[in-house]
């Protein structure tokens, strides 16, 4: 028996946390970044991008389901999506489970990340390749959303960690050429990183994010692959504000949609905006007008 390999994350520089491989399906230097995807017993297959743990097929329905359907749900009326990102194409597969939406376009820079995840992560995408409503385009996000002339009800930003091509995904000039791409009650939701490890990213993007839109709020989730306590998201809209639907009309939406999920529930898509008050506070702190 060959020594068991370990692949190290590391979000922080004080601290790794490993991952024991039982089989390595790929690892890639692609023209952006390293990937790697490989076999955990716990996690089931995991992709990580430059040593950060992307998703992993056990626990991706926490991730995915809320950021596809807090958004979504509260919007009412989406037809239009965009995604930048998300090139492992798990939240197109949420998203498109909405069977009201008319097209979901994803903006991803690397082709690599999708042609693996295609190959290796099919369990969580497959259903994303046959359908007519789903366009794929291999560009930066930033410059596809300044140059385009399209408007979306709904935009996700399905990102890395700010490093790398994912940095001018959390500026101020993004955020703002976001905007003027939204329809009146269009909403954007971004990842916005571990508020306990990462208090800088989450501080900075609300703090752009809040120069740019009306609204702005965050919630959280609770993803075991995503170490350091709860990820945030972060929410901005001109008129759409995160807490404009009630408990009953959300349940009405979920009912009718007639998606089955694991983590979302209206109760839980509530409950994710109350914040524990050392997070609320670094909301904000950054978002004080
Ligand atoms: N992208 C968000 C990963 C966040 C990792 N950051 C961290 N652990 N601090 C996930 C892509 C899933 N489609």
């Amino acid at each position: 028996m060959s020594k068991p390999q370990w692949f190290a994350e590391s979000v922080i520089r004080p601290m790794r946390v490993s991952y024991k491989a039982s089989r390595v399906l790929a690892e890639l230097k692609t023209a952006y970044q390293q990937v790697v995807i490989l076999e955990n017993e716990t996690f089931g297959r995991v992709l990580m991008l430059d040593g950060a743990v992307q998703t992993t097929t056990h626990d991706e329905f926490i991730y995915h389901e809320m950021l596809a359907h807090v958004p979504l749900f509260t919007h009412g009326s989406a037809r239009d999506v965009l995604i930048i990102g998300g090139g492992d194409c798990g939240l197109a597969e949420e998203v498109l489970k909405h069977r009201t939406l008319q097209t979901v376009t994803q903006v991803e820079i690397d082709p690599d990340v999708v042609e693996l995840s295609r190959k290796y992560l099919s369990q969580i995408n497959a259903p994303v390749f046959s359908d007519t409503r789903f366009e794929l385009q291999y560009a930066d996000g930033a410059a596809y959303v300044k140059d385009t002339q399209q408007s979306f009800d709904v935009v996700l930003v399905d990102s890395t960690d700010p490093v790398g091509a994912a940095r001018t995904l959390f500026t101020s000039e993004f955020y703002l050429t976001v905007r003027q791409r939204l329809r009146p009650g269009g909403v954007l939701v971004c990842q916005a990183g571990v508020p306990f490890l990462q208090a800088n990213v989450f501080g900075s993007a609300m703090r752009h994010l809040a120069t740019a839109f009306r609204c702005v709020d965050s919630y959280l989730v609770s993803s075991p692959s995503y170490f350091g306590g709860h990820l945030a998201f972060s929410w901005a809209s001109e008129d759409l504000k995160a807490d404009c639907v009630d408990l009953e009309a959300l349940a009405e939406r979920h009912a009718t949609s007639g998606i089955l999920m694991r983590y979302y529930s209206p109760e839980v898509h509530r409950a994710a905006f109350v914040l524990p008050p050392y997070v609320a506070q670094m909301r904000d702190v950054a978002a004080r007008p």
